[in-house]
């Protein structure tokens, strides 16, 4: 029987008209990130992925676009709406997460500790450099035996006359093994927590590549060993003395997230919606079935309702009433939605589902991963459910 087709009188791709609601220079900056990804990211990231690798030279090229540290002010830096940061994220993980994480540890993690709690000198010397992508960082606070709980953390730092000694193991680290600095976070003699500049090449400290990841794989993933590392009271954050330091720079990445994960979702749905459209089974589209739409319309329901989370998110943040809780249940929400839309498009694929020729199951691995760092999809439920009974699940 042939199939009625009906000319679509709304844009799938933007089925709730929220490009309305951007301005022209935020439309700007989303439309020059996305060009760039269609462009540079999408033709090679299979092969990036599949060889587990990032090329250096892309981080410039990153940098060019003026994207590290966009949403920092001073010291040469952009100064861009937390809107603009968040469609930056959106567009970049459209093409891959590893390619968000490395702005996002960058920008968010790395620059923004220098930037929040660094000393007048450290600002100065980090920050334009990191920028012009010419100094990459990473941020340590993950230990083998601490990640939800940085809290127990491991490594010490111990005051040595003018210096500190610096002793434990970081894993997980993103951008470890490309690192210029290194934020450690590390417990002193006294209890405290404080924050470290540690530089490549230190005696003592090594950032080797972790292997034998099947997500996350166009990103460089690190440990970070510490062995009697020797730095200066001026690599030191004097103002931090305990978990809100690092605390309040994941509320940053992790806004980041909140966007990101909807544009690996996007990508998904789009690239479901062209095969279905085009594939032909039992002599006609799957698009055509009923089974197939009840997925497309959920996966767009998911992408919509993502968006417009985090544009409202985005807008609280420029506006200044955003809390650490609105993010973590933004982070919990989209990356929730955007595997389960990732899974869905995988099905639609079939059997082309399962290869690096489409994007999806590199997105469906990736949000594996987003589902778990910046805190896991448990500990956003367990901040939510503190925020909202006043009782504490986690001591
Ligand atoms: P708790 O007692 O609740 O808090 C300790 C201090 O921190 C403050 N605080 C925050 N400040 C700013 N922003 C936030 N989001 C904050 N959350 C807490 C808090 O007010 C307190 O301040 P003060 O002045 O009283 O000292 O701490 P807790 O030990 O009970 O832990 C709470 C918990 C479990 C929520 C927290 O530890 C947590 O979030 N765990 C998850 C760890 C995590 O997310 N790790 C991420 C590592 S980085 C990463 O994954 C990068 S991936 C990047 C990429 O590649 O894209
Ligand atoms: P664990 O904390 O051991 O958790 C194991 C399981 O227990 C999880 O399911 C967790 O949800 C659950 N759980 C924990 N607490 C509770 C509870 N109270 N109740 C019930 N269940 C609970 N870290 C950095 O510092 N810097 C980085 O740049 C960085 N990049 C990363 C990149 C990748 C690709 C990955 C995978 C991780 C990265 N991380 C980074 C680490 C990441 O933040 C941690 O993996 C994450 O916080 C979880 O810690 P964990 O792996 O030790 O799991």
């Amino acid at each position: 029987m042939a199939t009625t087709t009906k000319p679509a009188a709304l844009d799938p791709r933007d089925f709730l008209a929220i490009d309305a609601l951007l301005d022209d220079d935020e439309r700007a900056i989303r439309d020059t990130v996305r060009r760039f990804v269609r462009e540079r990211v999408v033709p090679e990231v299979g092969e990036w992925f599949e060889q587990g690798i990032l090329p250096r030279e892309l981080a410039k090229e990153l940098a060019q676009l003026g994207l590290f540290g966009m949403h920092l002010e001073g010291y040469g830096l952009p100064g861009a709406s937390s809107v603009m940061y968040g469609l930056t994220c959106m567009e970049l993980e459209a093409g891959d997460a590893g390619i968000r994480s490395l702005v996002s540890v960058q920008g968010s993690l790395a620059m923004y500790a220098i930037w929040r709690w660094g000393t007048e000198e450290q600002k100065q010397r980090w920050l334009p450099p990191m920028h012009e992508g010419d100094a990459i960082g990473c941020f340590g606070l993950t230990e083998p035996d601490a990640g939800s709980d940085p809290g127990a953390m491991r490594t010490s730092a111990r005051r040595d006359g003018s210096d500190w000694v610096l002793n434990g193991a970081k894993m997980w680290i993103t951008n470890g093994s490309i690192a210029d600095v290194a934020v450690v976070w590390a417990r002193t003699d006294e209890g405290h927590i404080n924050g470290f500049l540690v530089e490549r090449g230190m005696p003592g400290f090594e950032a080797p590549e972790m292997h034998h990841k099947i997500s996350l794989r166009a990103s460089v993933t690190s440990e970070l060993l510490l062995k009697d590392v020797r730095v200066p009271e001026e690599s030191r954050f004097p103002e931090v003395s305990s978990l809100r330091g690092p605390l309040s720079c994941l509320s940053e990445a992790r806004y980041g997230i909140v966007w990101g994960s909807v544009g690996a979702g996007r990508a998904c749905f789009e690239s479901a919606l062209d095969y279905a459209k085009e594939r032909i089974v039992f002599g006609k589209p799957i698009a055509g079935y009923q089974l197939t739409q009840q997925k497309l319309a959920e996966m767009a329901l998911e992408v919509n309702r993502g968006t417009l989370v985090a544009l409202h998110l985005g807008r609280k943040k420029d506006e200044g009433t955003l809390r650490p809780e609105h993010v973590s249940m933004g982070q919990m929400g989209n990356v929730r939605g955007a595997l389960e839309v990732a899974r869905t498009a995988r099905t639609i694929l079939g059997g082309n589902g399962i290869t690096l020729e489409y994007p999806v199951i590199r997105h469906m691995n990736n949000l594996e991963s987003v589902f778990t760092y910046e805190g896991t999809d448990d500990i956003h439920t367990l901040i939510l459910g503190q925020a909202i009974t006043g009782l504490s699940a986690f001591n």
